[in-house]
């Protein structure tokens, strides 16, 4: 598929009226079309539908049943060559819902039944035109066993309940808002309802129902108290109303990704949604409050306003990150949250941007659309928005958004249709933007400066390297700031503007590849802190004095460029110990300085504390290096750490003890107390890095003390990395506790992924052979698998290839069964090039030897682009 190619559908479907005759091993579906063939079509057009792994019925045509020479049926769908320009087809096919392994389409989850139809698994519940430009009002009827389903949902406001005579009933649901086939859900069950009230600015009272399994009703407060919020801050921050009477959710174990926000009828991960103090961590918390909000700003931002095809996912999917993220900052986390999300750009998406599976924000082309649910287009598309509106400054980002709200309201549109609202109504020119949509790569700012004691002025030169061979710049805000030797931020006035203009913090729009600002009034040599709040997604060369970034680190008003200045005196350290012969003594009194004035200032800002004294993980390490020999790595990153905590062991152990001490009894996961754990949590991850007896005792004892599972998680996982009685002690303890509670085994399971110890592969694979843990659970999968490859690289990347060798055997066995998950899985061999040749070589060996097999389309496009020649490595 192409972006280039895109044609506007032959044939819009202006009615859909769905009937399912449920039933787990053969459910019946009867669909009518009311469809009519587009003005701009040529008339004689064939009507073609998607439809996979559909064991069609009967099939007609303006009730009349069509014979089989009138239509052709192949793998992918049925196209039929003559039709008039209006019809209703009716189409009556089975599908089976107990066998669909890969949880796309209609699917048995447990006891239930429930839909996952983004981006095209639509075409495997009914034939139709399944693409996202196709609009359609829906009325569905469900029919089922009324004991087996008791509860049966869909999209839109319930309009009927009808008991049958032969124990089933039907429900009726009807969706007044047009929307694409891939918002299509239903579920059905025996379900328990919490519910919740939400009166909307113009006096609405909207019902908010979280549907779950019965033994779970005391995990959805938390849920839908996060959904009462988010409702409240769309309205006031993007003047965004709820626009059915109802708003549903459903909790379902089985679930490859997430969450969906299909329309009206949200459907969770239950570990995505689900949670109380006992069984969720703070970040569990967190998560919960984000992706529920996420799923619910869809609303308008994907649903009301669709993507007219998937090249334009990042329209919905950049967008609705940006507002969540917003959201976030607006609930007291500003600065973390911002820090998270820095941290993901400048470690994941950076590294995608720079490895084989680098994409534009808006793909070329593609096989499977799947494979680009991606950070790219998630979180570099929300870094894109984020730039439009530092650009055009709030109200006029605001009046824009609320013009394309307006103006596209029930359509399905580009990236295109959105900058010109953007543009329109701020009054400006911004079709050079849309480069950054179509661009693959990380651009680099080469950051010169030079100051001129005797006029007192400041140059600073910016030149963008773009990536690969782009030549053109992209347009792009520089958020600066500049300190005096104290550390004061000095005022910002460029020559020959008028003292007005000085303020703390200034934003340059960048147009040209070079750009020179010339800063007069300047005192002394300033430090720059370029690219506050990391206000493009770019990577910045400076040549820093180590003295400057210590300045930067305690005295920067901006949080990012604070945690930034910390990873980048950390990589310094990590460089001169991994270069240091014979292991000599690590130098890490820069950071020591630091580390001490945070620790000092930590009342404050707990949460900030602990973000600026995490440093940079292997993982992050490894994005922007080659040749990399990840055991070496680790020693050098391990001595730096040693090193920090020999120096700072009694500030780390009185923090420690401060931040426990400091929290209540109640469990509450508010940004200051989320922030104290965590921050003991870092301090005592220091001081188990020391390995001294304190250190052990105080583990043992937060593991004992069951304070809070945020606290007694971190210790187990920290006393995962031991080879101790404690740690077998612990986990026994963990594992016999909840040993009916699938989403506490999974972090039981995760904690040990994430071990250093040298035996964790085979222990990885002895839990991944346990009856326990099966590959149809994708939560299981994540929770050991993925958390290995992705959260482990010590392991993962053993020397002996054991770590590669066992992802590979995972992938093999998982993709007939659940291929999204496999081609995710996957992924994590795809930098074979990053590393030293041994090791190199044994990722593409087992790279190749999936790639070998007879994998499923997104698998597939996964290991070619993986193993192709020509992936370029460019950071
Ligand atoms: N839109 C869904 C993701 C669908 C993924 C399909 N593989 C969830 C979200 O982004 O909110
Ligand atoms: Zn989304």
């Amino acid at each position: 598929m192409r972006k280039a190619d895109y044609r506007p559908p032959a044939f819009r479907v202006e009615r859909v009226e769905l009937a399912f005759d449920l039933d787990a091993e053969c459910t019946r579906v009867h669909s009518r079309l009311w469809v009519r063939r587009d003005a701009a079509a040529a008339p004689d057009a064939p009507l073609r539908l998607d439809g996979e792994g559909l064991s069609l019925e009967t099939l007609s045509l303006d009730d009349c049943p069509l014979a089989e020479s009138c239509y052709r049926l192949d793998a992918r769908g049925v196209t039929i060559p003559s039709v008039p320009e209006r019809f209703v087809l009716a189409a009556s096919v089975r599908i089976q819902p107990a066998r669909n392994t890969a949880l796309l389409g209609l699917y048995q989850a447990g006891e239930l039944l429930c839909t996952q139809c983004e981006p095209e698994a639509f075409r495997r519940i009914t034939f139709f035109p399944d693409r996202p430009d196709v609009l359609a009002s829906y009325r569905v009827s469900l029919t089922a066993d009324a004991e087996r389903y008791p509860v049966l949902l869909a999209n839109g406001n319930p309009v009927s309940h009808e008991r049958r005579p032969d124990g089933r009933h039907t429900v009726v649901w009807e969706d007044p808002h047009p929307k694409p086939s891939y918002l299509f859900a239903l579920v059905a069950g025996d379900l328990d309802r919490v519910t919740d009230r939400f009166r909307t600015a113009s006096g609405r009272e909207i019902a908010l129902n979280l549907y779950v399994h019965p033994r779970n009703t005391g995990l959805c407060a938390h849920a839908l108290a996060s959904l009462r919020r988010a409702m409240a801050w769309d309205e006031q921050a993007y003047g965004r109303e709820y626009d059915l009477d109802v708003y549903n959710m459903l909790a379902v174990s089985e679930y490859t990704m997430g969450a969906m926000e299909n329309k009206g009828l949200t459907i969770f991960n239950d570990r995505r949604v689900l949670t109380d103090a006992a069984t969720g961590t703070d970040r569990d918390h967190r998560e919960i409050e984000a992706l529920v909000a996420h799923e619910y700003f869809h609303n308008w931002t994907g649903n009301r306003i669709t993507c007219r095809d998937w090249f334009q996912l990042a329209l919905k999917e950049g967008f609705t990150v940006f507002r969540e993220q917003q959201f976030v900052a607006d609930q007291g986390r500003a600065a973390v949250r911002r820090i998270e999300d820095v941290r993901l750009m400048s470690t994941r998406q950076f590294a995608e941007d720079a490895g084989p599976l680098a994409h534009a924000v808006r793909p070329d082309a593609y096989e499977d659309i799947e494979i680009f649910y991606s950070d790219t287009v998630y979180s570099k598309g929300a870094e894109l928005i984020r730039m439009l509106a530092t650009l055009l400054g709030p109200e006029r980002f605001r009046a824009g958004t609320d013009l394309f709200f307006e103006r596209h309201d029930g359509g399905a549109v580009t990236v295109e249709d959105f900058l010109r609202c953007l543009a329109e109504a701020a009054g400006r020119d911004l079709s050079g933007f849309l480069r950054w949509y179509d661009r693959s790569g990380t651009p680099t700012l080469d950051v010169g400066a030079h100051f001129e004691p005797a006029s007192g002025t400041f140059d600073v030169t910016v030149r963008q390297v773009p990536p690969g061979a782009a030549a053109t710049p992209l347009p792009l805000p520089l958020a600066m700031g500049l300190l005096d030797d104290a550390g004061r931020s000095l005022p910002l006035r460029l020559s020959g503007e008028p003292e007005s203009a000085a303020a703390a913090t200034r934003v340059f729009e960048l147009r040209e590849a070079q750009t020179r600002l010339r800063f007069v009034d300047m005192p002394e040599a300033p430090t720059p802190a370029l690219l506050r709040g990391f206000s493009a997604p770019v990577h910045v060369r400076f040549d820093y004095r180590p003295d400057q970034l210590v300045r930067l680190a305690i005295h920067d008003p901006d949080p990012v460029t604070r945690w930034d200045a910390v990873w980048r005196l950390a990589d310094t350290a990590v460089n001169r110990s991994l270069t240091s012969p014979g292991g000599a003594a690590v130098d890490t009194v820069d950071l020591e300085t630091v580390f001490r004035a945070v620790l000092d200032r930590h009342p404050a800002e707990p949460g900030l504390a602990a973000e600026l004294l995490t440093l940079p993980d292997l993982t992050a390490l490894l994005s922007g290096r080659r040749d990399v020999d990840v055991a070496a790595l680790d020693r050098a990153c391990t001595a730096v750490r040693r090193e920090l905590a020999e120096a700072l062991r009694d500030d780390l152990r009185r923090t420690h003890d401060r931040c426990r001490s400091a929290l209540g009894t109640a469990y509450r996961p508010t940004p200051e107390e989320c922030g104290r754990r965590r921050l003991g949590s870092i301090c005592l991850g220091y001081l188990m890095d020391l390995g001294d007896d304190d250190a052990l005792d105080r583990c043992i004892v937060q593991y004992r003390a069951d304070a809070s599972l945020t606290e007694t998680l971190v210790a187990l996982e920290l006393l995962c990395h031991t080879e101790t009685v404690e740690r077998d002690e612990a986990l026994a303890a963990f594992q016999e506790r909840w040993r009916n509670e699938p989403m506490m085994l999974d972090k039981w399971l995760a904690v040990q992924a994430r071990s250093r110890r040298s035996d964790t592969v085979q222990r990885v694979r002895a839990l991944a052979a346990d009856e326990a843990f099966s590959l149809d659970q994708p939560n299981r999968v994540r929770s050991l698998v993925e958390v290995f490859v992705a959260e482990n690289p010590l392991r993962f990347h053993q020397s002996d290839g054991a770590g590669y060798q066992f992802l590979a055997d995972q992938v093999l066995a998982l993709d007939p069964l659940n291929p999204s998950l496999a081609a995710v899985l996957l992924r994590y061999l795809g930098d074979w090039r990053r590393h030293e040749p041994q090791r190199s070589a044994r990722m593409r060996a087992a790279l190749a030897r999936v790639a070998a097999a007879d994998l499923s389309t997104g698998t597939r496009e996964v290991a070619a682009a993986c193993l192709s020649a020509d992936a370029r490595l460019m950071g």
